[in-house]
């Protein structure tokens, strides 16, 4: 009998890799005076699939991005957020999901430790992701050639916000917005659980990959410029008083407190046309 020719059957075309530097990027006008209504983002993002996820239909990216973000009441930032994030993440070609993670309950907040949930529970839903972007409600990127992707080293993004100036507020500064890859935020441990209230746990980040020898890489300060949706101190994430004396202990409690000794309970995860949003117990300060 004929031997059959090794001729692959039909399969899907394979794309060509997604540009380094996409093009079409760059300065965007941004405010937040109209109001937006949710129905009106999903309207103008039909490309989103359930969960808030997306994958360039043209190019295969070189990375799985999982967007973090820390949330209590804030709704009306959330809606402006994701008006802006979805059109520049696909302009900028990033497979992508966006994730909302919820504090439950009117304790005292805890951003470091949400972000902790965020990574595990996205990789809980898709174990492709390998780059994590960990972003504040309430700042919008003001230039898309910011990418977020991940590189050799742990990436601050948001280094030029309006209400410093356009500049860098000290030389330390790690919050706001940021990226680790997989292998850099397992080799900190992840972020500290024991920050509760406000301040200090971008600081302690920060020492945490500065004691394991990495350095952290940032955009162009023309190109890192953010805006911050205007807002009051929330209820229940006063300042924490003893954040000065726990940055000065990161080396200490950096290996026993992060991503191997988070505890928490999912309430509710709920997939939204423009993000998962998961609803997670925390607890409360001791
Ligand atoms: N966050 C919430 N809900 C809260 C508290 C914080 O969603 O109740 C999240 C949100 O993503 C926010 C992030 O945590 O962007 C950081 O918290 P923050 O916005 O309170 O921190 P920031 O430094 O403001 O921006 C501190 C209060 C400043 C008051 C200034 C009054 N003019
Ligand atoms: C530092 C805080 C950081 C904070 C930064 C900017 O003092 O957590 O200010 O704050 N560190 C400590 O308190 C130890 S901001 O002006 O955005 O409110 O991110």
């Amino acid at each position: 009998p004929e031997v059959p020719s090794a001729r692959p059957g039909p399969t899907a075309p394979v794309l060509p890799p997604c540009p380094d530097s996409p093009p079409g990027l760059g300065r965007l006008l941004i405010e937040f005076t109209s109001p937006m209504p949710l129905e009106r983002v999903q309207r103008e993002n039909p490309g989103v699939l359930l969960g808030g996820r997306y994958t360039p239909p043209d190019c295969t990216p070189a990375q799985t991005v999982a967007v973090i973000i820390p949330f209590r009441h804030r709704e009306h930032h959330l809606r402006y957020w994701l008006h802006y994030l979805h059109p520049i993440l696909r302009r900028q070609r990033l497979r992508y999901g966006i994730y909302v993670i919820n504090q439950h309950g009117e304790d005292t907040f805890n951003r470091a430790k949400l972000l902790n949930v965020g990574f595990l529970e996205a990789l809980k839903e898709d174990a492709a992701y390998d780059c994590f972007i960990f972003s504040d409600v309430d700042l919008v990127p003001m230039d898309d050639r910011n990418l977020y992707r991940c590189g050799d080293q742990p990436r601050h993004f948001a280094i030029a916000m309006d209400k410093f100036g356009f500049r860098l507020p000290y030389a330390g500064y790690f919050g706001g917005v940021s990226g680790l890859s997989k292998a850099q935020f397992l080799r900190i441990n992840g972020f500290p659980n024991e920050y509760w209230g406000w301040g200090g746990e971008d600081d302690d980040i920060f020492n945490r990959i500065s004691l394991t020898g990495m350095k952290i890489s940032r955009p162009d300060i023309r190109i890192g410029r953010y805006r911050m949706i205007k807002h009051d101190r929330d209820k229940h994430n006063e300042p924490n008083p003893q954040r000065f004396t726990k940055i000065q202990n990161t080396k200490l409690t950096m290996k026993r407190d992060g991503i191997g000794s988070v505890r928490y309970q999912v309430l509710e995860v709920s997939r939204q046309p423009l993000f998962t949003n998961i609803t997670v117990d925390i607890g409360r300060p001791p």
